[in-house]
C-alpha cells in the first residue's frame, strides 16, 4: 500500500471505531522510525479535529494502592452500566519493554480487556518523561476521534510523571491507602494540589474501618490548601475495586466536577491553556533533540562533558560553547 492509502485507511478505519486500526496508529506514533512516525502524524493531523470529545480522567497513587484494579472496576462500572466507550491508556516513564507493570495490567484488567467497547493500551516504553507523556496524549487523541467516551490514564506514584498526567486530563484522581499518613504514601504535597478528587481506596473487610478514618483526616488537611478552583470543592471519598463499593460515587463527582467547570467556563480555560502548554513542550522536545543531532554539537558534547566534569571548564562556559556551535548553523 501507498502511504497516502494506508493514511486513508487508517483514518477511515479510527473514524469508524474499529480498535485495530486504533492500535496501528498509535504504534506508528510510537515508532523510532521517522518515516513510520511521520505516517502516524499525518493520520492524527486527519483524526485531531474530531477529537477532545472525552471525559478524560488521570488516576494516580503510589505502586500497589490499587490503581489498575481501580480502573478495571470503573471502567467495567462505565461500560456495562453506563453505556460508555472507555480507553485506558498509561504514562511510566520507568516501564521497560516487557516490564511488570505491562504484564501486570494485562492480568489486573482481564475483564476490561475482553470488554467490546473497551480499548487498553500499556505506557510507551522508553524516551524521556516528555516524551512517553507526548505519546499518551497524542493516544488519547487518537481513541477520541475512535468514539471512545471516557478516557482513563494511569500513572506510576513517581516523580514528575504525575504532574504531567494532570496537565493531559480534565479531572485528576489520587487513590490512597487506608490508615497511612502522606509521608508513608509517599504523596507529596505538591501532588495533592493537583487533585480534582481523592479516594481512600481498598475500604473493604478489615480495612474499611481505617479507610474511613483516613478519609476524614485528608478531608481536614484539604481544608488547609487554598482550593484551585472556586467553583468545586475537591471531595475525599473511599471506594473499593473488590467489593466495588463507591466506585459509581467517584463517577457521579467527576460529572458534577465537569457540569460546574463547564458552566463557569474553567473547563474550556483548562483545555486550551494544556493545548498552548503542548505545544511549547513540544517545541522543546524538538529543539533539545535538533541540539543533540547538530554534527558540530554532538561532537563536541564529549570532549566538554569531560572538562566539566573535571573541573577544567565551568557549566556555563561549556554550555556556552556547545549553543555557540548550534547557533552558528
Ligand atoms: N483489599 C483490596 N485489595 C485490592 C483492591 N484493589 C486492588 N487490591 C490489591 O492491591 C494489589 C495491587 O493492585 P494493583 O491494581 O496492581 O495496584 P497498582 O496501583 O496498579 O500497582 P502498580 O501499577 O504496580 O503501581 C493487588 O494485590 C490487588 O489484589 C481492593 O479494592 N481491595
Ligand atoms: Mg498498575
Amino acid at each position: 500500500m501507498t502511504t497516502a492509502a494506508s493514511r486513508e485507511s487508517l483514518v477511515a478505519g479510527v473514524r469508524a471505531g474499529d480498535r485495530r486500526s486504533v492500535a496501528k496508529t498509535i504504534t506508528l506514533l510510537e515508532s523510532a522510525r521517522a518515516d513510520r512516525a511521520a505516517l502516524g502524524q499525518a493520520v492524527l493531523e486527519d483524526l485531531v479535529a474530531s477529537a477532545g470529545s472525552a471525559v478524560r480522567v488521570g488516576i494516580t497513587g503510589s505502586p500497589g494502592v490499587g490503581k489498575s484494579s481501580f480502573i478495571e472496576a470503573l471502567g467495567l462500572h462505565l461500560v456495562e452500566t453506563r453505556g460508555e466507550r472507555v480507553a485506558v491508556l498509561a504514562v511510566d516513564p520507568s516501564s521497560p519493554v516487557t516490564g511488570g507493570s505491562i504484564l501486570g495490567d494485562k492480568t489486573r484488567m482481564e475483564r476490561l480487556s475482553q470488554a467490546e467497547s473497551a480499548f487498553i493500551r500499556p505506557s510507551p516504553s522508553g524516551g524521556s518523561l516528555g516524551g512517553v507523556a507526548a505519546r499518551t496524549r497524542e493516544a488519547m487523541l487518537v481513541c477520541e476521534a475512535a468514539g471512545f467516551s471516557v478516557v482513563l490514564i494511569e500513572t506510576v506514584g513517581i516523580g514528575q510523571s504525575e504532574v504531567s498526567v494532570a496537565s493531559m486530563v480534565d479531572f485528576f484522581l489520587v487513590l490512597l491507602q487506608p490508615g497511612a499518613g502522606d509521608e508513608l504514601q509517599g504523596i507529596k504535597k505538591g501532588v495533592l494540589e493537583l487533585a480534582d478528587g481523592l479516594v481512600v481506596h481498598k475500604a473493604d473487610g478489615e480495612q474499611r474501618a481505617a479507610a474511613l478514618r483516613t478519609r476524614s483526616e485528608y478531608a481536614h488537611a484539604l481544608e488547609l490548601l487554598r482550593p484551585a478552583s472556586p467553583s468545586w470543592k475537591v471531595p475525599v471519598l473511599a471506594a473499593s475495586a473488590r467489593t466495588g463499593d463507591g466506585i459509581s460515587g467517584v463517577w457521579e463527582s467527576v460529572r458534577a466536577h465537569r457540569e460546574a467547570l463547564s458552566a463557569s467556563g474553567e473547563l474550556d480555560g483548562r483545555r486550551r491553556e494544556q493545548a498552548r502548554a503542548w505545544m511549547w513542550s513540544l517545541v522543546d522536545e524538538g529543539l533539545r533533540a535538533a541540539f543533540r543531532a547538530h554534527p558540530a554539537v554532538s561532537a563536541a558534547i564529549p570532549a566538554l562533558e569531560a572538562e566539566v566534569e573535571a573541573q577544567k571548564s565551568t557549566p556555563a562556559a561549556a554550555a556556552r560553547r556547545l549553543l555557540g556551535s548550534f547557533l552558528e548553523m
